[in-house]
């Protein structure tokens, strides 16, 4: 989640010693203003004179030239951040788009009504951009007003990652990664030739998109004469590597039509992009984010990598790492954890690999039955594409598992057996094992190292990295094309079907509903904040075509978990993985990097075991325990070895009644947990802590084994009573396009005729074990069922 809280930090604590604007001139222009150093940039304002009155006197003229290095500049004509107008803008291609904003407190500012501003000249070239703007009744705003001849306190912020969509003036963006004020002597800001300064658009040649006047932070149009190519769409011959920016001078008018478009590059999106390609359509992957091993471009390897191709997603080691530091890899505009770049969650996951249990594909667990009788057929496609292992080193010797005998000896006495899990998946009744992943040669393997793999060796295949789906364009129930960011690919970016073609919805559990909301499919309340976001709006179909009665977002489940953490003295706790990136132990680094071996060819989880329990309400639900070196928050009144500790994390899987709700939470469309799906029936708690207390009760009589959180001084019905809600987020969602209530048994989208929807979101419960195998043996059905479906391509 984004905090805003750095700006009031320091506007509580500012004193007197404020740096003083100066006068200035630049684009003919006398400003007042201060170059500030740290980041290079210079700021500037001048006011009508003294003697302007109504309208006129309630505006000024502004300018700031940044660096590149900085992605958005934002400004506060109020001196702090919340209750004030602020100003927020950045470069896309050769436009630079801006709004003002307003916050009600140190959160994500919104687009706020009320100012007219007005482009006067911008321009953007390989080290700076720059933009003179007017803005208009901008001198007082709901609340407060600036003081236009004295000396009010101005604050300014940069950020340093870009907004989450640069071609939306309404788009969200990280907290900003600096902060400062200065005196804006506005007193000596007033210039007797400020009214013609509003000329300078039309006689300087860098200005070519200035003069449209923007009310509600609309940006200024331009002509469709440049093309920004973020990524070039290619077939496998001319791979697409990172974002490259180039200028064209001729419109793209006649955009490729494609088959099947696959939106989002996941689990369930780059089996279909594979299963289709196979069978020779014309197949177009669309992935808002960009590459992520090596093989697909990506270029983050860690520090004591450098050298190789081996970035942070190939070391499945690294995965610890995934939660700290800059984590570009997570959508920002998802409040829950979920993977923007090619591959998924798959890329960032703990890679836990799971082949499915019919108990996941019954009837019991919303399954049609068309599905509940063949299912097995699809599994064995997956496992012969992608086998799991529970031995990741390919040297074949386990690392890092002082765990496994400690599990041991609280499990045994439970009467539980050890086994490999992946090779009776049915059996998931007082079992314990070996971590099993999908990971090859002691590298991250996944979807990515496989299906994506083979696709991209197909000249009827294409994918486009950096490419965001907005909406689906729709006649009535026929799909027409899909909306997107990416004018490489199309005129606006609209990327045709042809006549007989279909969209293959693959954005995961938070993007599937998002992008079915902004088409104007799904509950009422969600279509409406669409519509009232100026900028998603007009890519609604028309009233009379929205479908209001599926269900979309309701029905999501997510595993409920709750820690338990201990110490023995036979654990390593692995430094609890902190030093893993910029530091790691010298010889497991080494050895990783000679042969692929030890303990970086693993992830942190290295033991699992399940077991049913009987519910209150008579059900049986399973329960499935993660053990890793290591923990997350420990809490406890007496002093422990913190290279001792270990955790496990106890779900509660098959057979959860709980269900919630996720959705867009406001017309910003961040896409939200809007119920929570956890321990909605108290049922679901109560197994839980049922399963907790076994687990507690069999660990007393371990020796050497002490419980740290819950320590002895809390009752394990108060630790899960007071869990933290967020907390007991498992990343594991599913059913938020239920199959049998969104989507058909073909996974068509109920009352359209050619759009499906392939990833988790269409799963109606729970698996067993962590998704992404079911995911996938999912995605393997649904595309036999579309390719088999009469009308198609
Ligand atoms: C931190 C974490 C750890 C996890 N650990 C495990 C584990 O160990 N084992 C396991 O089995 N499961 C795990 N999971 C869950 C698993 O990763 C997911 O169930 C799985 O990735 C879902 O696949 P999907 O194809 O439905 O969606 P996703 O993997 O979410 O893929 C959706 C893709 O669509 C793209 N996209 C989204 N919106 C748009 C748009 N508008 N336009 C274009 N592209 C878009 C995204 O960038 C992404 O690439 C974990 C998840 C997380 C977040
Ligand atoms: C000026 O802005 C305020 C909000 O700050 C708004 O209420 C008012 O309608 C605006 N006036 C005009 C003329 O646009
Ligand atoms: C880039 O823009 C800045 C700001 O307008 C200007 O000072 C600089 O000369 C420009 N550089 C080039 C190479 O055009
Ligand atoms: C499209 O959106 C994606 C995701 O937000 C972004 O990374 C990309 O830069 C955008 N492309 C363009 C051309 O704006
Ligand atoms: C990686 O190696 C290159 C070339 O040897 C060097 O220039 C660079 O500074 C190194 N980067 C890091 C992060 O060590
Ligand atoms: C929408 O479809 C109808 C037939 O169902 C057709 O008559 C109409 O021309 C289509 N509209 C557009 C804009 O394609
Ligand atoms: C803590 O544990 C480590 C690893 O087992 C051990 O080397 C160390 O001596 C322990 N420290 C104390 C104070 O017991
Ligand atoms: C509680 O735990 C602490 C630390 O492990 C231990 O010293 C203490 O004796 C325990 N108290 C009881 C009542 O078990
Ligand atoms: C599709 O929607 C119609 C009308 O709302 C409904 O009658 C039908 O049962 C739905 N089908 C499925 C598979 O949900
Ligand atoms: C549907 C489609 O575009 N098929 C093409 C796949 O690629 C082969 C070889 O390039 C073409 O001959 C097909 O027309």
């Amino acid at each position: 989640m984004v905090s805003f809280k750095r700006l009031i930090a320091l506007a509580s604590v500012v004193t007197g010693v404020l740096s003083q604007s100066v006068a200035y001139t630049d684009s003919g222009i006398n400003f007042q203003g201060i170059f500030e150093t740290t980041h290079g940039i210079q700021y500037g304002f001048v006011f009508p004179p003294t003697t302007a009155t109504g309208a006129t006197a309630q505006e000024f003229i502004g300018e700031i030239i940044v660096p590149v290095v900085n992605q958005w500049v934002g400004l506060a004509f109020g001196g702090q951040m919340a209750d004030n107008l602020l100003m927020v803008a950045w470069p896309n291609a050769n436009n630079i788009v801006f709004s003002p904003r307003y916050a009600t407190g140190y959160i994500q500012p919104t687009p706020y009504a009320g100012p007219t501003v007005t482009t006067l000249e911008s321009s953007v070239n390989s080290t700076y951009w720059k933009w003179i703007f007017r803005c208009q009744n901008c001198t007082t705003w709901d609340g407060g007003s600036m003081d236009t001849n004295g000396g009010p306190v101005f604050a300014w912020v940069i950020g340093l990652s870009p907004v989450f969509t640069p071609s939306s003036p309404a788009s969200d963006f990280n907290e900003h990664d600096d902060f400062g004020f200065w005196g804006e002597i506005t007193a000596d800001a007033h210039d007797p030739n400020y009214a013609s300064y509003l000329n300078i658009g039309s006689s300087t040649t860098t200005s070519k998109s200035s003069t449209t006047t923007s009310k509600s932070s609309t940006t200024t149009s331009k002509s469709s004469t440049t093309t920004t190519t973020t990524t070039t769409t290619t077939t496998s011959s001319t791979k697409t590597t990172t974002s490259t920016t180039s200028t064209t001078t001729t419109p793209l008018t006649s955009p490729t039509p494609y088959d099947y478009i696959i939106i989002g590059g996941g689990p369930g999106g780059l089996v279909s992009a594979d299963r289709l390609s196979a069978a020779g359509k014309k197949v177009l992957l669309v992935e808002r984010g960009g590459p992520s091993t090596g093989e697909t471009g990506g270029t983050d390897v860690p520090p004591w990598a450098n050298g190789t191709s081996l970035t942070r997603f190939d070391i499945p080691g690294e995965f610890q790492a995934m939660f700290s530091g800059n984590t570009y890899w997570f959508c920002k505009d998802v409040n829950s954890f979920a993977g923007c770049l090619v591959g998924g969650g798959s890329s960032i996951n703990g890679g836990l690999y799971w082949y499915p249990t019919d108990a996941d594909y019954s009837a019991a667990n919303g399954w049609p039955t068309s599905w509940t009788n063949n299912f097995n057929t699809y599994t064995a496609l997956l496992k012969n594409r992608l086998p799991s292992t529970d031995n990741p080193s390919p040297d074949g010797i386990r690392y890092l598992e002082q765990t496994y005998p400690v599990m041991q000896s609280i499990l045994n006495p439970m009467g539980y057996q050890a086994g490999t899990i992946n090779n009776n998946p049915n059996f998931k009744d007082h079992v314990y094992g070996y971590s099993a992943y999908n990971f090859q040669e002691g590298k991250r393997w996944g979807p990515v190292a496989t299906y994506f793999r083979t696709a991209k060796t197909r000249p009827n295949f294409s994918y486009a990295y950096w490419t965001y789906a907005t909406s689906i364009a729709r006649n009535g129930s026929l799909i027409t094309g899909v909306q997107t960011n990416n004018t490489a690919l199309g005129p606006n970016g609209f990327i045709p079907l042809t006549p007989k073609g279909r969209v293959i919805l693959s954005a995961g559990s938070f993007g599937s509903p998002r992008i079915l909301f902004q088409s104007g499919i799904g509950p009422l309340d969600q279509i409406q904040l669409v519509a009232a976001n100026p900028t998603a709006a007009p890519f609604l179909p028309p009233q009379s075509q929205w479908l209001t009665t599926l269900p979309v977002g309701y029905n999501v489940q997510d595993n409920p978990s709750i820690n338990l953490m201990f110490t023995h003295p036979s654990i390593d706790a692995y430094d609890n993985w902190a030093p893993i990136l910029d530091d790691p132990r010298p010889a497991d680094a080494a050895q990783y990097l000679k042969s692929q071996t030890g303990v970086f060819a693993g992830s942190s989880p290295k033991v699992n075991f399940w077991q049913a329990l009987g519910g209150p309400d008579g059900k049986t639900r399973y329960m499935q325990g993660t053990v890793r070196p290591g923990f997350d928050s420990v809490t406890t009144a007496y002093p422990y070895n913190a290279s001792q500790v270990f955790s496990i994390t106890v779900y509660l899987s098959t057979g959860v009644t709980s269900r919630g709700r996720i959705g867009i939470s406001s017309s910003q469309l961040g896409a939200s947990i809007l119920t929570n799906p956890w321990f909605t029936d108290p049922n679901d708690k109560a197994t839980l802590v049922n399963g907790l207390q076994q687990i507690i009760n069999s660990a007393k009589n371990v020796p050497q084994l002490t419980l740290i959180t819950p320590d002895n001084t809390t009752t394990l019905q108060d630790y899960v009573d007071n869990y933290p809600p967020t907390s007991l987020n498992s990343n594991h969602w599913v059913g938020a396009n239920s199959i049998g209530k969104v989507v058909d048994s073909n996974l068509l989208v109920n009352g359209t005729s050619n759009l499906f929807i392939v990833d988790a979101s269409v799963i109606p419960s729970l698996a067993t074990g962590n998704p992404q195998g079911l995911v996938m043996a999912v995605a393997e059905q649904g595309i036999a069922n579309i390719l088999a479906l009469a009308g198609g391509p």
